[in-house]
């Protein structure tokens, strides 16, 4: 028999939480959205949005009017919660990229005291191997008078499941209901339970496995990823050094059937693809040797664009230059500045004291606090005509619709865009 679901609490309403908890919304089943930060709350309780990403203002706005999807600081009960909080790293001496998992305790903590037999807990954000039982075990300790899988196995109280989520920043809405799920479930009751639960909007396929191996999996695929792009990275590095054109060298050898290399680009950005590789470096640092050279390939990528720019500038012989800095975002047509190579390079650029550092971000109204300062906001249309130095750091539509204003003028080009013009 499928589980019922008719409310669903999702806790954090960042980049996954908040359009999750609107699709569940918008097939009728009524969500309350839960988040820390009052502004995110009364934000989306206006039927409005706190983050950039395509489509999602209206899906938000569309399920808050019809009363479906509310949000709130605190959990309520319910048939079913989602935890879609962060999981950065751990910060302070000692500490080498070890995740954090502080804010799944604090979602676990909150969620305690509203627990009711027949619910489900699904952990969606992205863990190292072993979070799932980890969060099992405390609720356990939280609410002694209710049984979990770990103990009670198929006869648990509270069932409890992993579905990472695999979305992309741009593309979230789509991606959400299209890709297929990976369910891990402490048991096959578990798992039979998320299935039911993500299949009410997921039309890609739901397919089942333990919690540890959905865990991995996620981390695999941006394992997978960065190193794929640190292949790319160090290529154009290569490139570089033997004067060849790494744009056109990677069209070609894609056109081999069995080769497909990624792009190029300033470094690896965001929250994800930047931090899940180091959750399995540091499981077992001593096996993961391939994992962790990517990311210090990637990692280190922002740095040599740096000497790049502050070469250009010192051909470019002018005292005190207007270097333009083109995006700040981990990524295209997004305003995600979480982790970004380019915010790193333009302050590192900034800290070199070689001239003004100008930032053109069309996806941002203001900087950052921390930005303010090393930084100035400037629209495109200025920096082109003002700058004397062209840095172009994101592959933002703006910037490729325009690239050819870029032809002729002293440019470094960590993106491509203006290759073949
Ligand atoms: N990048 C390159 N070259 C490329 C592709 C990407 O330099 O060819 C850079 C981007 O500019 C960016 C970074 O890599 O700085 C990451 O961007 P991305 O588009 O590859 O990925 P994310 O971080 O937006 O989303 C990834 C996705 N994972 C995979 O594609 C395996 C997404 O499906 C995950 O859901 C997401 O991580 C996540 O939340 O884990």
């Amino acid at each position: 028999m499928n589980a019922r679901f008719e409310t669903i609490c999702i806790l954090g309403l960042g980049y996954i939480g908040l359009p999750t908890a609107a699709v569940f919304a918008s097939r009728k089943l009524n969500v309350v959205g839960v988040d820390i930060n009052q502004h995110a709350v009364d934000t989306i309780n206006r039927g409005e949005i706190h983050i950039v990403e395509p489509d999602l203002d209206i899906v938000v706005q569309a399920a808050v009017q019809a009363g479906y999807l509310r949000a709130s600081t605190a959990p309520e009960p319910a048939d079913a919660f989602l935890i879609t909080v962060p999981t950065p790293f751990k910060e302070g001496p000692g500490t080498d990229h070890e995740p954090d998992l502080s804010y799944i305790a604090a979602a676990v903590k909150a969620i305690a005291p509203v627990l009711q037999p027949g619910n489900l807990v699904v952990l969606e954000s992205t863990s190292p191997v072993g979070a799932t039982e980890q969060v099992a075990a405390w609720l356990h300790e939280q609410r002694p008078d209710l049984s979990f899988p770990q103990t009670a196995a198929e006869e648990a109280d509270v069932m409890v499941a992993h579905c990472p989520e695999r979305v992309l920043p741009g593309r979230i809405l789509q991606e959400l209901v299209q890709n297929d799920r990976v369910i891990g479930g402490m048991t096959p009751r578990c798992s039979q339970a998320a299935r039911d639960l993500y299949g009410l909007f997921v039309q890609g396929e739901c397919v089942v496995t333990n919690a540890r191996t959905a865990e991995m999996c996620k981390l695999t695929e941006n394992s997978y990823r960065d190193v794929n792009i640190a292949f790319a990275n160090e290529l154009s590095i290569l490139c570089d050094r033997l004067d060849v054109n790494v744009w056109e060298l990677i069209r070609l050898a894609n056109l081999h059937p069995r080769v497909n290399i990624l792009q190029p680009g300033p470094g690896v950005g965001g929250h994800c693809i930047a931090v899940d590789p180091w959750f399995i470096v540091s499981s077992a640092p001593e096996h993961a040797r391939l994992i962790r050279t990517g990311r210090e390939v990637n990692g280190s990528k922002p740095e040599w664009v740096v000497q790049k720019v502050l070469q250009k500038v010192a051909e470019h012989g002018q005292d005190a230059p207007r270097i333009a800095c083109y995006g700040l975002a981990f990524k295209p047509d997004i305003d995600d500045l979480r982790e970004s190579p380019a915010v790193q390079i333009a302050l590192q650029i900034a800290a070199a004291g070689v001239g003004e550092v100008w930032a053109v971000e069309p996806n941002i109204h203001s900087l950052p606090k921390r930005l303010e300062g090393a930084l100035q906001l400037v629209d495109f249309d200025s920096a082109l005509k003002g700058a004397d130095v062209h840095v172009i750091l994101v592959d933002h539509r703006e910037f490729r619709t325009q690239a050819s204003a870029f032809v002729g003028r002293p440019i470094v080009d960590t993106r491509g865009i203006c290759d073949g013009l």
